[in-house]
């Protein structure tokens, strides 16, 4: 296969309702999309997750933008490629910035798999015909607020609910929670809002019966990590420390987090996100797909992962209208009693609506 040309589209969308986290707010999410284009025309398509603001990660849309024009699209433009894994080698001597990475190695797993004329979760290794879904809500200025949405997703059927929490919009929180739903399969994911200075209130949390804490410490805290584990009856979750197959390995090794938050976009793609899989399905470590606020194409690629044995516990890629008044993939995603199918058609599986993209598209440009 020969990528002959790739296609960046700078999008802006807005989301139906802002979404608040220990790090920030954000409702028009600036991401970009690759096309990847091969000799016959065929088109594949990858998301790269990024915000405009460095706050999740170091990387935003515009450094993304600066990657894949100048270093990754290069890399890969022209050249015969016999599988999409060949891009771990194109792109080895780059450090990090795994969501640029990601993004154009999705474009190329699509596309491959269009080609060869299989499910991309078939050529993943899935084995899901079905994945469950969970939905994660984000931090309400006032609490009956958020006691309505969760009564909402909890009727909508979603498998378990998670609530971001931050110091000062936690125990109380989680208390008038359990209080109203004392049964709910719950979790909290703190976005690295605490140090192990806040090691009694997050102490406090194992009352709650929750499910795991996600990202309790800052991304780099590995050992702190492992301190604050021990202390813990409730399982920690790592998301945002999680950027490498080593970095799962020493988070398991060191007894860091007993469950594992994959983002295919913050660990450099599927080849890396499917290594980790392995890893955690050695070493019996439950894992589930976390999501970065994605449109269609990003939420196809996850649940395209999520079809692998070891997504053992519910996602967060709930339905495409949780997030948008349209997106632009057809037909969208629809969760149903927290259970979305599989599709079963070629690549992502899902139709792109080209209409879509062009109405959000506020720059676009194309690599020969
Ligand atoms: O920490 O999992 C996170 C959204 C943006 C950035 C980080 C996170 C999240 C979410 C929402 O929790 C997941 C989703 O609904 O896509
Ligand atoms: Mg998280």
């Amino acid at each position: 296969m020969k990528i002959d040309h790739v296609k960046l589209y700078k999008m802006n969308m807005r989301m139906r309702n802002p979404f608040t986290t220990s790090f920030g707010t954000e409702q028009d999410r600036l991401f970009l999309l690759v096309e990847a284009i091969d000799e016959h025309g065929l088109s594949g398509w990858g998301e790269c997750v990024t915000s405009e603001r460095p706050l999740y990660s170091e990387e935003f849309t515009e450094s993304s933008w600066y990657m894949l024009e100048k270093f990754l699209i290069p890399a890969v433009v022209k050249r015969e490629i016999q599988h999409p894994k060949d891009l771990q080698e194109l792109f080895a001597m780059y450090k990090r910035n795994n969501m640029a990475k990601s993004a154009l190695e999705a474009a190329v797993w699509d596309l491959y798999a269009k080609s060869k004329g299989v499910p991309l979760a078939k050529l993943l290794g899935g084995v899901r015909s079905k994945i469950q879904v969970g939905i994660s809500l984000g931090i309400e200025e006032n609490t009956d607020r958020l006691l309505e949405s969760i009564q909402e997703k909890v009727e909508e059927g979603y498998k378990r609910i998670k609530v971001k929490i931050k110091p000062g919009k936690d125990i109380d929180v989680l208390r008038e929670i359990r209080a109203n739903y004392p049964d709910i399969p719950l979790m909290a994911d703190a976005n690295s809002a605490y140090t192990l200075n806040d090691l009694a209130v997050l102490k406090a949390m194992d009352e709650f019966n929750l499910m795991m804490i996600e990202q309790p410490l800052t991304a780099g805290d590995l050992i702190d990590h492992a301190k604050l584990q021990k202390q813990l009856e409730t399982p920690v979750c790592l998301d945002e420390s999680i950027h490498s197959y080593e970095d799962a390995r020493q988070a398991i090794e060191l007894g860091s987090a007993r469950i594992i938050n994959m983002k295919v976009g913050r660990v450099g793609g599927l080849t890396q996100a499917k290594r980790i899989h392995d890893l955690c399905e050695k070493e019996n470590v439950p894992l589930w797909c976390g999501g970065m606020l994605e449109s269609g194409i990003g939420r196809a690629h996850n649940i395209a992962i999520t079809t692998l044995e070891n997504f053992n516990l519910p996602g967060d890629t709930a339905s495409s209208s949780r997030y948008w008044e349209k997106d632009i993939i057809e037909p969208e995603v629809i969760v149903e009693n927290g259970e979305l199918h599989v599709p079963e058609k070629p690549g992502i599986g899902f139709d792109i609506n080209m209409e879509e993209i062009e109405r959000n598209t506020v720059k676009n440009k194309a690599f020969q």
